[in-house]
């Protein structure tokens, strides 16, 4: 179902909220954030944005169903590759990386632990929300593990006897820290970037997308 306006779904509230709503306004694009919209529409620019859970993006994008987003690579990569496995529509394009919520997913354990390198995982369980990117690091290692499934307080999961180790999210280390755990593996270094749906958009939307693009490079270049 195309609509006339641009299709751009981005995070309702969280880490990348603010950091996009600047991004595009800095771009040009004039909206005003109210109450508890699901669809705000842009007041210069035939643009609509939906504000969403950051997890919907990457299906919203795979399905077609809008035409933008901006996402983490963390999310992305890992709904795709579940998505890929349940035999789902997994295809996007990745329009540009872009310079903010920087993280980087990685394999922690007790920080009293020796580790001499992945084989110490061998058998071990690990608590994460991003199995399929703990998987495939895995299995390219060739180590064996079981895993954990924990959408929330992942970091607690080796204190609470649920796990060996965990796999999450770090940016400055003071979560691990403050769970006396300690990084072990990098297995993913994330950042926010701007996908498209690969569905054939007409040509005034794809011109609109191009004039979004050289803006945005504009924005990031003056900011370096
Ligand atoms: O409600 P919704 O589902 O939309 O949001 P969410 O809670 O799932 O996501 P949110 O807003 O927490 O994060 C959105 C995206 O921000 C993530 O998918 C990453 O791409 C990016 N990002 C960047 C981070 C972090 N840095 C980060 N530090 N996401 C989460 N964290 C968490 C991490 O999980 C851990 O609990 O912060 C803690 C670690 O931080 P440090 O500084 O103590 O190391
Ligand atoms: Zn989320």
């Amino acid at each position: 179902m195309q609509t006339q306006r641009l299709r751009i779904a981005i995070q309702k509230k969280g880490r990348l909220s603010k950091e996009c709503q600047t991004l595009l306004k800095r771009c040009g694009v004039k909206f005003n954030m109210v109450g508890e919209r699901l669809v705000v529409h842009a007041e210069n620019m035939p643009i609509d944005l939906l504000l969403v859970r950051d997890d919907d993006i990457p299906g919203l994008i795979m399905d077609g169903v809008v035409d933008l987003g901006v996402i983490g690579e963390n999310e992305l990569e890992e709904v795709g590759l579940e998505r890929a496995a349940r035999g789902e529509p997994s295809d996007y394009k990745k329009l540009r990386r872009l310079d903010f919520g920087g993280c980087r997913l990685s394999i922690a354990i007790d920080k009293d632990a020796k580790y001499n390198g992945p084989q110490d995982l061998n058998g071990k369980r690990i608590a994460t929300t991003y199995p399929q990117l703990v998987k495939r690091y895995m299995d390219e290692l060739g180590v064996k593990f079981s895993t954990c499934m924990l959408n929330g307080s992942v970091e607690v999961a080796p204190r609470a006897g649920l796990a060996d180790a965990i796999c999450d999210l770090v940016s400055t280390g003071a979560t691990l820290e403050a769970n006396g755990l300690k990084e072990a593996e990098v297995i993913l270094r994330s950042k926010a970037v701007l996908i498209q749906s690969t569905e054939t958009l007409d040509a005034e939307k794809q011109a609109l997308i191009e004039r979004l693009l050289t803006r945005m490079q504009g924005v990031i270049q003056a900011k370096e």
